[in-house]
Formats: structure tokens, sequence, C-alpha cells
């Protein structure tokens, strides 16, 4: 199983309704497909997505990085040997998104080479997790009208609203639309990106007290140390960190220093290796988790559901699985299907990632 190439293959899919936030908006996804091949024939494959307002990553900085920097120091390496490949990783910093794809491809290998799906070998928990859908900015009617087309159309009854807009009455009056239009027995939590300053994050909570949120995630920058601090000690509900707790390290003391109660674990920024390391931490520490989505196409979809739903604390709560469903078309030969509500596990040995050959020649942007 020895490591002999690694290829990253940039692509681009556009986005039939493009996803906004505090931090950003998407119109095409213009990932990396990664491809880890072994001397025996074995391809591994994952995605890797870059998201440069929250991690710095690019496109073209994900190929550069595994092409010049990662895939020269992994040849020769076996996929048994992840602690020696990602000390290798480790000495560059950063770069979560191409270190884990690298990592899931791994796993993949390891699969494949052992005949075993990928969710058995990391724990086997559940053949399907229930899925969470992301509601972008728009006017609150549209926001409305997207999560009941979402409903009805795929049975998912758990919502999380991005909010961190200004003046923050506008997300405030989305929110109570939601609520008011889905129903009591709907999930919401919501998410600021880092919108709101400390302040206007308590006034925002305090005014949707009646509305039976269940979470709300980076409301306010954490590098605003002591009012991030001062918020998450009377946030009536847990408080998820996302893009400020990245790695096992930052989890530690975002919760130790108080500036969160929840993590956010995403595949797609910590692969499987470091995302378990993360799972552990926050299972020792008594930490609930959410699986998120850092707007994957259907490959990180796969991803992020192999490793939600093999574990028990990841399948407590609904995972972020569906945005794809705003891609107009994706790489794999067999689509992923969302019904009543959940996304199952692909059958078969590895993670079950075919690509559909003239799919990736239509989309990849190198040739
Ligand atoms: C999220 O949970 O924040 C938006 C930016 C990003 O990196 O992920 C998304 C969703
Ligand atoms: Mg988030």
């Amino acid at each position: 199983m020895k490591i002999v190439k690694v290829e990253a293959v940039p692509f681009a899919i556009p986005y039939a309704k493009p996803l906004r936030f505090a931090s950003g908006e998407v119109h095409t996804a213009d990932h990396v497909l990664v491809r880890v091949h072994t001397d025996e024939g074995l391809v591994g494959t994952a995605e890797a997505p870059p998201r440069p307002y929250t991690y710095g990553e690019t496109q073209e900085s994900i190929v550069a990085v595994i092409d010049k920097i990662f895939a020269p120091q992994l040849m020769g390496l076996t996929a048994l040997e992840r602690e020696a490949v990602h000390e290798r990783l480790d000495r560059t910093v950063g770069n979560p998104a191409a270190k884990s794809a690298v990592d899931m491809a791994l796993w993949d290998i390891l699969g494949q080479a052992a005949g075993l799906p990928v969710s058995g070998l990391l724990g086997g928990y559940a053949d399907r997790m229930r899925v969470s859908h992301m509601v972008g900015f728009a006017p609150a009617a549209e926001m409305v009208a997207d999560a009941e087309r979402i409903r009805e159309t795929y049975g998912i009854t758990t919502f999380k609203v991005k909010v961190g807009r200004q003046p923050y009455g506008e997300d405030v009056a989305a929110c109570r639309a939601l609520r008011e239009a889905l129903g009591p027995d709907v999930g919401l939590y919501i998410d600021g990106n880092r919108g709101w300053t400390a302040s206007e994050s308590a006034r925002a909570l305090h005014e949707m007290a009646d509305l039976g949120l269940t979470f709300a995630e980076e409301l306010c920058p954490a590098d605003d140390v002591l009012g991030r601090r001062w918020l998450v000690a009377r946030s009536p509900i847990p408080f998820i960190a996302d893009e400020s707790a990245t790695r096992a390290a930052e989890v530690t003391r975002e919760l130790l220093g108080g500036s969160a109660t929840a993590i956010s674990i995403k595949t797609a920024r910590t692969g499987f290796t470091a995302s378990q390391r993360v799972l552990h931490e926050c299972e020792g520490l008594g930490v609930e988790v959410v699986m998120g989505n850092q707007i994957d196409g259907q490959i990180g979809t796969l991803c992020t559901v192999t490793f939600g739903a093999a574990h028990r604390s990841t399948s407590r709560h609904a995972g972020e699985l569906s945005n794809f469903l705003d891609m107009t078309d994706d790489l794999l030969t067999e689509p992923l299907t969302i019904e009543h509500g959940t996304l199952r596990l692909r059958e078969g040995a590895g993670l079950g990632i075919g690509i559909d050959p003239e799919k990736l020649a239509r989309y990849r942007q190198d040739t």
C-alpha cells in the first residue's frame, strides 16, 4: 500500500442558488479533487473545498501545496502509516482542507484494501444521519420559502439559519418568520460567522429567547476574547465554536477559555484522523458536537456522513449534509439522495466514491 502518486485536480461546478453568509458567499464550487494512488493500484478519493475567508486557502493554493509540498513528502509511505503521514503534513502550518482531503483519501484506501466500509473502521454506529439544511441570507420571505421547499421535498426538519447581518434586526425577523412558518417541531439554530459584536449577539439572543433555538454558532469573533467569553457565559443555549476551533489544540483553548460550549466538527477541515481526536476530546470533556458543512459537494458530504454516522455523539444531532442540493451538478457516478430527512451511507468497501469520468472532464480546470 505504498503511496506512489497524489493528484490534486481543480474543478468548478456552479451553484444554482448561491449561499450567502456573514463572512462571504459561494457562487461556484471551485473545489479540488484529491486522489492518492498506491503501488497496488488502489486509489483513495476525497475533495478539498477552499474557504479563503475562513482559512486562507484557495483552489490554487490547495493544488500548489499538494503538488509541491505534500505529494513529495508522502512518496513511499504506506496508507497504514498515518501518524508518519500527519507528522509530515504538519511540518506545514494551516492548509486544513488540503491536509484533510489527503487524510480521508488514505482512509478510503484502507477500507478498500481491507474490503470494509470506512464507517465501520471508524466506529460503525449507524447507517445514516438525520440532515440539517443551511439557510443562507435572503429577504425573510425567501428564506422561509427555501426552508419550506427543502422540508417538503426532502423531509428535512432541522435548519441552521445564517445570521450576522447589520443591523441584527433583519436576522431576528427572519428567524421569527421561520419559526412561525415551520411550526414548533422544527429544529432551528443560528450561525453568525462572526458578523455581530458580543453585545449585538446578546441583544439578538434576548430578542429570540422565545424561538426555541437549539444552538448559537460563532455569533461574534473569538478574537474579541473577553467579549466572547462574556457572551458565552450569558448564552441560554450551547455556543458552538466552528471556525475558531479548527484543530484539537484550538478546541481546548476555546472550551477551557470559556469561548464556546459546543463544537462543530467538519471533515473538510480535520479529515477523519483529526476529527476523531476532536470528537474524543469533546466526549471526554462532556461537550456536545454537531457535524458541520464547509459548503461541501457530494464527495465531501459523503465523507461527513461517513464520519458522523460512525459515532454515537455525532449522531445525536442532525448533520449539515444538504448544501450540495444547491449545486447544478456533481462528480459522483451515483448521486446522493436525501429521503425522509436522512442521508444513508454507501455500502461496500472504502468510502464508496465513484467519479464519473465525463463529468470530471467537463468540470476540471487544468485541461
Ligand atoms: C459554516 O458553518 O460556517 C460558511 C463558511 C464556512 O467555512 O463554512 C460555512 C458554513
Ligand atoms: Mg459555521
